[in-house]
């Protein structure tokens, strides 16, 4: 029987970073089924669980319909409803007014992980306004992979997991729980079907290690010290590419004296994988081509990224995997509009200079500020002081590290506006909250600027509930307060007009293709050279002391030195179910992980006394929380690894939904930071657990 449901195609998003194409089934203008599109490029057919049950956050009893006003002290939870004039009205006069008083760069623009177009609108929000503070999480995600790469090599070196490999380095990646940007694990499985081989560097025995050829289960934050292993054989036993190294690299022999010190008997004893496993694994890496490196979020997570970054970038370079078809490779945009002109960089041309974080000495390209210097502004003054906040897309209460130094330094701001389609414990320190539409609401451009060389349609199948305004509306009309009215439109939907115009397209023609991707060329470094100073690949850096960074990667040591009170090492992964810290009240996801989960080795659980199902407190040396103890051999004994993102919507509004019960972020500091990025470590940190 033909049912009557009417199929739609769009492009999943804010579920992760999105990437699969679905068809969305509606019935009575209501969404009523989704499924993976098997014309997706990307995903081929494949949908995981946060996507199925996607459209139940549009329809949730909870959702914001209506802007608030704060009414009884911050993070009280007693609002009254507002009318969009007003909410805009008064965001716009207390932004205009800190800035009278502090400049425009008292007021900062705060983005969580990028999830459409609106990221980019924001940016030219705070340009249009005169502010140089975007505070995003890329401290811990993916700028230190792209900057890295772009200081190191010239470009980022995304996987490329749409030519075959002979091997996958599955290197702190999870990917068929996140699926991480750009990359869908239904690409990676497909490559292993047709006989790529795998190898898993990750210190939980993941569902993939089955599928693998080795697995390295090395100490959580010792990932710099693992590649300098490898690179150590590698050069050693002479397996690297030596027509690339002579004719493309730069610092060879530098290198080469550099990781002497670094043999697997020593890295070792850093990272506890037996020394003949570094060995297998480098002439692995090494002999088989080509092979591919697809890098995780955790290589992120300690002060030592830029080392991590720095350290496997050399080996994909001496192994010739650089750039190549199934290597890492230099991914081009298609004929689109550039980041600049949209975001209006051009308005602030000394941005490097006046941001925040040029005061702490990051490296260059950093355009966005860690959010450890952005409290440090609240709470300090240093280096002048910040008193406005407009925050959407994000939920820093969770996200930042140290969350009570981020309660602390809300409670300091004179202003703070945030966008969501729900209460979170961000939204509840709000002075005014801004209900907003969201996937399948909205039309929206997904992947652009995210350095994967395509962009995904992603077109409105239903209209948004009552008061809901998507974001890139908020701020066209609140830009029109806050900035000259000539940076804004009449209708928002002209910024989508923009970015496809130089393809040729409106915005429903790139709808009707689905996707954009930019043409598939290789070894471009072979007419043009490395975009670098010295043309080459940069194993030494060639401008090192210029810009105060280490020539080499280095070994610094352990994130944090081992410390006997806290023998447990803490590390953390990102759930299926969840996206951070988003999505605990949609039901049959919460079914699915009802509470934060500690997975701890059953010797350990044992010998502190520990059941499974027992509630925990986790403790470091910065806070306590509580989880729930789930016994597992997938962990090592010295190992706990807890849930990140933790917050519980159904409790009362004035303990701020119980923001700090299971909040990972209370057991880590913001005090040591990397000095490249700003990086705290959130991974590889001292614990100790005991039963509640
Ligand atoms: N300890 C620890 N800390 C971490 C991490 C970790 O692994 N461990 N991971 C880090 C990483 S990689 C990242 S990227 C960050 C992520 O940090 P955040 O981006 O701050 O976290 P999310 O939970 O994704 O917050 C998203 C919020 O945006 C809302 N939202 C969803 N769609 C929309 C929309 O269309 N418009 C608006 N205005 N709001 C919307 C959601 O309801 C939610 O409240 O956290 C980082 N922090
Ligand atoms: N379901 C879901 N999908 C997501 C997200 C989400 O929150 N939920 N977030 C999205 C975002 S913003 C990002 S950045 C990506 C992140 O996605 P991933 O890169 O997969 O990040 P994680 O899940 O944090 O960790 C990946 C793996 O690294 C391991 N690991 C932990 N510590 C270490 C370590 O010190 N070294 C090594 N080598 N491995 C370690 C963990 O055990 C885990 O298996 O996912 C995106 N997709
Ligand atoms: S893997 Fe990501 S993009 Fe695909 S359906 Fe799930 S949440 Fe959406
Ligand atoms: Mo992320």
């Amino acid at each position: 029987m033909k049912d009557d449901i009417r199929w739609v195609k769009t492009h999943c998003a804010r579920m992760d970073h999105g990437g699969c194409a679905l068809l969305v089934g509606l019935k009575d203008k209501k969404i009523v089924r989704v499924k993976g599109d098997p014309d997706g490029f990307l995903n081929k057919g494949y949908i995981c669980p946060k996507g199925v049950a996607s459209p139940d956050r549009l329809t949730h009893p909870d959702r914001l319909k209506h802007p608030l006003k704060r009414m009884g002290k911050r993070g009280e939870g007693k609002w009254k409803r507002i009318s969009w004039k007003e909410a805009l009205k008064e965001t716009a006069e207390n932004l205009n007014k800190i800035k009278e008083k502090h400049g425009a760069k008292g007021v900062a623009f705060g983005v969580g992980m990028p999830k459409g177009l609106e990221h980019f609108v924001l940016i030219r929000l705070a340009n249009t306004f005169g502010s140089p503070n975007i505070i995003a999480s890329q401290d811990v995600c993916h700028a230190p992979r792209e900057i890295t790469g772009v200081h190191t090599c010239g470009f980022y070196p995304v996987a490329d997991l749409h030519h075959p490999s002979k091997l996958i380095l599955l290197w702190a990646s999870n990917i068929t729980s996140t699926n991480e940007e750009g990359e869908i694990c239904s690409m990676l499985l497909e490559q292993i079907r047709s006989g790529s081989e795998l190898i898993v560097v990750d210190p939980r025995k993941i569902d993939l290690v089955k599928n693998s050829k080795t697995w390295l289960q090395l100490r959580p934050g010792t990932d710099h010290a693992l590649a300098l292993g490898l690179l150590n054989v590698i050069i050693e036993e002479i397996l690297y590419d030596k027509d690339f190294v002579e004719k493309w690299t730069y610092g060879f022999d530098d290198l080469k004296d550099h990781v002497k010190k670094y043999t697997p008997e020593r890295v070792s004893e850093i990272t506890w994988v037996p020394p003949d496993l570094i060995r297998e694994t480098a002439r692995l890496y090494a002999t088989s081509k080509p092979a591919v490196i697809q890098w995780g979020n955790p290589i992120e997570h300690n002060i030592h990224t830029f080392d991590t970054t720095r350290a496997l970038i050399c080996l994909m370079a001496i192994c010739a995997n650089l750039d190549v078809p199934g290597g890492n490779v230099n991914a081009k945009d298609p004929k689109i509009m550039g980041l600049g002109p949209f975001v209006r960089a051009d308005l602030i041309p000394d941005k490097r200079k006046e941001m925040i974080s040029a005061y702490h000495g990051v490296i260059p390209r950093l355009m966005t500020v860690a959010p450890s210097f952005f409290k440090k502004a609240i709470l300090e003054g240093v280096p002048y002081p910040v008193k406005g906040f407009y925050a959407m897309c994000g939920n820093p209460m969770l996200s930042y590290a140290d969350s009570r130094q981020t309660y602390e330094a809300f409670m300091n701001l004179d202003f703070i506006a945030v966008a969501d389609l729900f209460m979170t414990p961000t939204a509840a320190m709000a002075d005014i909250v801004l209900p907003v539409a969201s996937q399948f609401e909205i039309d929206d451009i997904g992947h652009y600027g995210l350095g994967h060389g395509f962009i995904l349609a992603r077109s409105k199948v239903v209209d948004p509930p009552e008061e809901c305004w998507p974001d890139m509306k908020i701020m066209n009309e609140l830009g029109k307060l806050i900035s000259p009215e000539e940076y804004w439109y009449d209708d928002y939907n002209q910024f989508l007009e923009d970015v496809v115009k130089p393809s040729g397209l409106t915005f429903s023609q790139f709808v009707e293709k689905g996707y954009l991707k930019g043409p598939e060329r290789f070894k471009l470094y072979e007419e043009k050279g490395f975009r670098t100073p010295t043309g080459k690949v940069e194993l030494k850096l060639s401008q090192a002391e210029k810009f105060n960074l280490s020539p080499m990667p280095e070994f610094h040591g352990l994130p944090e030195e081992d410390d006997p009170e806290y023998p447990l090492i803490l590390t953390s992964s990102k759930s299926q179910y969840y996206l951070h810290s988003s999505y605990r009240w949609i039901k049959r996801l919460r079914e699915k992980r009802p509470d934060p989960k500690a997975e701890i080795h059953p010797s350990t659980a044992l010998k502190y006394g520990i059941k499974e199902g027992d509630e925990v407190i986790i403790e470091t040396r910065f806070g306590k929380i509580t989880h729930i103890a789930h016994l597992t051999n997938i962990v090592d004994s010295r190992v706990i690894n807890a849930s990140h993102g933790w917050w519980f919507p159904e409790a009362k509004a004035d303990s701020l939904y119980e923001w700090d019960k299971s909040n990972l972020n209370i057991l880590t500091s913001a005090e040591k930071l990397g000095k490249e990025f700003g990086t705290p470590n959130l991974k590889g940190i001292g614990c100790k657990i005991l039963r509640k």
